[in-house]
């Protein structure tokens, strides 16, 4: 009863509006709490969502009392492939599907109580969102980030689409682990390597998780190295190899050329050319995942052709092995048994010399590859070097000679941005009749999606919008001439990038967000969700901010200064939820039971906010009686404010409990650490629940305490104490310092420095009386001895020194 109520009234009042008038915003510090939107998927909410949602509600509650502007949005990420899948198996329209989804994640989240501000909803499929979406692009396109390339893409056959390089793992589509292949396609890329040393570098600049941010290093994968030129013997032809090892060049036995290498056709000799074609062949079926496995065994052909070694003019024999990358460095390599663990499988599988180049390996290097440090051997000018002095002087050489010079390279790859399917943004393109790329401008965003009765992709590696001729065949407005729209959409990933700016701004119809709002609010002081968006999602936003950063559209480089991964919940059983195993726990389910109070003190409760904990009813059951406890604090058994609770001075002790209270709970909210936050609300309730008399003085100030975490509950107290407004902007109860020290202490007693006895004595009492209760207590210990002297330290030991 108490729930629906105060949602209600929230609602109608409007209770967590943030203004929008910067006026009104400017003379408060602002807090910007941001949870990661969630897809509104056909299933519902799951007990994960409110476990984020509700650590940033009670931040949110908490910083909204302490006086601070805080920002508090909630929006949906609501395009995406299920809602289109969804849309062909019930053959309604993705987007009354996805209204569908969103009305209802909408109503199970208003049932929790969360404080959002509901007037900044947002969703990424709407047009008067999606059209900055676009508008964004263009800004792309503009800066020389978007283009069009044909290139090697994981195409899924099952989906009809291509994925990106994120969305594939092991060979399979992550999401349904439908089969993906490698195909050439003509794409839209975003060329998000022009930000691959930011990217890296400025992740120092953020407050995150450290395993998130080393995932993104090893994304990005930065590796240092050079690269050298080798001519090939009998030709003007020569080739560039990427390696981190300069300082073994001398151990170079064989190169390696990866199948796509454009040289292979040019270079292969006659009596050899039947058999690396054959190979070739094979290797373009495979995945780069398969090729680059550590564990597969290496497989390889003879050219027939020979590299000249660039210092000792040696004979290098050249090869074609699928373990070398055509998408890495440069396609080929400089191999080096010795001292590479692949080269060296590779070196005894076909009886190629290895040379030790670098000493100080534990085993021979014809037994197993060295890759530490040590002294260069076998290295003319080098001899004698460590590996980073060798590596330096090496690539000096190159440089001098001009044969090649210091590189540094990222694994990272410009981002594969376009969808074959119907349910994304359209591309603010068109493509006139004589082949011309052509921007759609501000004015005409955004370009829609036209209404169809087929979401299949045209089977041809298509669209389903290429389908739709009425739609497709345009003109373009400058030329005049006939154009054909852009039919692929972007991906998802595209909303999520920029949702948090909207949010400052959400019905700006003349900019994005507003350069002032902009500055007032950024960056976001808190973001919490899932791990599983530890590179995706987080790189790419990252990516197009620091786009808007460069064109001072945006205030900071960075857009996420904290960033906090809530752990998984797990079924009862500690097992993964899964609908299979029929382990998932539905919140409609807990909150019709227990109330939403309960739910969201319970998930603070089950343990710290990132840990992986399982799921327990019984631990929902304990913190529903803790609720009911409260409630019988201070309401009788017909609901009225109980006799007990008194408009009295409270007594020393129960304020010393109260503040004692009110200062952890603040202390742990900020900290994040809710669940030490609840226990500490257990302690107080359980030395209130005693007492004949509870003032009112101390009542009060508790039901604020508990607010952020049970703000029904709260609300119905704070009422029946006889307050009328909403306690949401109440302030945040203050402490006293002093009142949060125990008076008590515990005082060891040593005998001879030993631990004996210990004494349980009020704070600051006299050296003198210590003493003597101390003598007191160890005399088992001293009988018999010449006491020689006590030291004493008062509130902390006394020490007995006997002879
Ligand atoms: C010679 C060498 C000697 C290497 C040695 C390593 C150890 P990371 O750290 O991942 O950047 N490599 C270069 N391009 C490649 C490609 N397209 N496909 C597969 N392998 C490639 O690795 C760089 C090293 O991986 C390079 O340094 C090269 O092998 C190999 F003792 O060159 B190295």
């Amino acid at each position: 009863q108490i729930e629906p109520k105060w949602q209600k009234i929230w609602d109608e009042k409007k209770a967590f509006h943030t203004p929008t008038d910067l006026n009104e915003l400017k003379g408060k510090p602002k807090y910007y709490i941001l949870d990661m939107f969630p897809y509104p998927s056909g299933d519902g909410l799951h007990v994960g969502h409110p476990e984020g949602y509700t650590a940033t509600d009670v931040l949110a509650r908490m910083k909204r009392a302490q006086g601070f502007q805080v920002l508090h949005p909630m929006g949906w990420d609501a395009f995406g492939l299920p809602a289109e899948r969804a849309a062909m198996r019930e053959n309604i329209h993705p987007a009354i599907i996805t209204k569908r989804n969103v009305d209802n994640f909408r109503r199970q989240i208003k049932s929790l109580g969360f404080s959002y501000d509901w007037d900044r909803e947002i969703s990424t499929s709407s047009p008067d969102y999606y059209k900055w979406t676009q508008w964004i692009f263009l800004k792309l396109y503009e800066k020389g980030l978007a283009y069009i390339a044909e290139v090697p893409v994981n195409w899924c056959p099952a989906l009809g689409t291509v994925l990106a390089n994120e969305e594939v793992k092991d060979g399979k589509y992550v999401e349904t682990e439908d089969p993906v292949e490698r195909k050439l396609m003509r794409q839209w890329m975003l060329k998000i390597t022009a930000y691959s040393e930011r990217l890296l570098s400025e992740l120092d600049e953020v407050d995150w998780p450290e395993g998130v941010k080393e995932m993104q290093r090893n994304w990005i994968g930065k590796s240092e190295g050079a690269e050298i030129d080798f001519e090939i013997e009998g030709t003007k032809e020569k080739f560039r190899v990427f390696t981190t090892r300069p300082d073994t060049l001398f151990g170079c036995t064989y190169c390696v050329l990866s199948p796509e290498h454009p040289l292979i056709a040019k270079i292969t000799s006659s009596n050899k050319k039947k058999e690396v074609d054959a190979y070739v062949q094979i290797a373009s079926q495979k995945s780069d995942m398969e090729r680059g496995d550590l564990l597969k065994e290496k497989t390889g052909v003879f050219t027939g052709a020979y590299a000249i070694h660039p210092v000792s003019k040696n004979r290098i024999p050249i090869w074609v092995a699928d373990y070398v990358l055509m998408t890495y460095g440069t396609g080929a390599i400089m191999a080096v048994p010795a001292h590479d663990e692949r080269d060296h499988e590779f070196a005894k599988k076909f009886d190629i010399p290895i040379i030790e180049v670098i000493s100080g390996g534990s085993e021979p290097v014809s037994q197993t590859a060295y890759s530490g440090d040590g002294s260069l051997i076998h290295s003319d000018f080098l001899n004698g070097l460590n590996v980073n002095a060798a590596k330096k002087k090496m690539i000096d050489w190159l440089v001098k000679e001009g044969r090649g010079e210091g590189k540094v390279q990222y694994r990272l790859r410009d981002w594969l941005f376009s969808r074959q399917r119907y349910w994304g943004e359209p591309f603010p393109i068109i493509h006139t009749e004589d082949g011309e790329i052509k921007l759609i401008g501000e004015s005409a965003l955004p370009v829609t999606l036209p209404e169809v009765q087929s979401y299949k992709p045209a089977g041809t590696g298509e669209s389903p919008l290429a389908t739709i001729s009425d739609w497709v065949n345009t003109t373009d407005p400058s030329s005049g001439k006939k154009a054909r729209r852009e039919t692929n959409t972007m991906p998802q990933w595209a909303g999520s990038c920029w949702y948090y700016l909207r949010y400052l701004d959400p019905k700006n119809e003349k900019t994005f967000c507003d350069p002032e709002k902009e500055k007032y609010w950024m960056p976001v002081n808190m973001y919490i969700g899932g791990g599983e968006h530890a590179v995706l999602h987080l790189l790419y936003a990252r990516f197009w901010h620091k786009v808007l950063y460069d064109l001072k559209l945006v205030s900071t480089p960075e857009p996420f200064m904290k960033l906090v991964n809530q752990g998984t919940i797990l079924g009862e059983d500690s097992q993964k939820m899964s609908k299979s195993v029929g382990n998932v726990i539905n919140p409609d389910d807990i909150i019709k039971e227990y109330g939403a109070d309960a739910l969201r003190l319970y998930e603070m409760f089950m343990g710290p906010l990132t840990a992986t904990k399982p799921w327990s009813t019984n631990g929902v059951e304990g913190v529903y009686r803790f609720l009911q406890r409260v409630w019988r604090l201070a309401i009788d058994a017909d609901g009225k404010l109980s006799e007990q609770v008194k408009d009295v001075e409270p007594s020393i002790e129960s304020l010393r409990i109260l503040h004692k209270t009110i200062k952890k709970v603040a202390h742990d909210i900020e900290s994040l650490d809710f669940n030490t936050a609840i226990s500490q609300m257990m302690i107080f309730v359980n030395e209130m629940t005693p007492l004949e008399i509870r003032p009112k003085k101390v009542i009060e100030p508790f039901v604020l305490v508990l607010a952020p975490f049970a703000p029904h509950l709260a609300e119905e107290l704070w009422q029946k104490l006889g307050h009328t407004k909403s306690l949401a902007y109440e302030p945040f109860p203050d402490y006293d310092e002093a009142l949060t020290v125990d008076d008590e202490v515990t005082v060891v007693i040593q005998v001879n420095g030993k631990l004996r006895d210990k004494l349980l004595v009020k704070k600051g009492l006299d050296k003198s009386v210590l003493e003597k209760l101390a003598l007191e207590k160890a005399v088992q210990w001293t009988t018999g001895k010449e006491l020689v002297k006590v030291v004493v330290v008062p509130d902390k030991l006394i020490n007995i020194v006997v002879k």
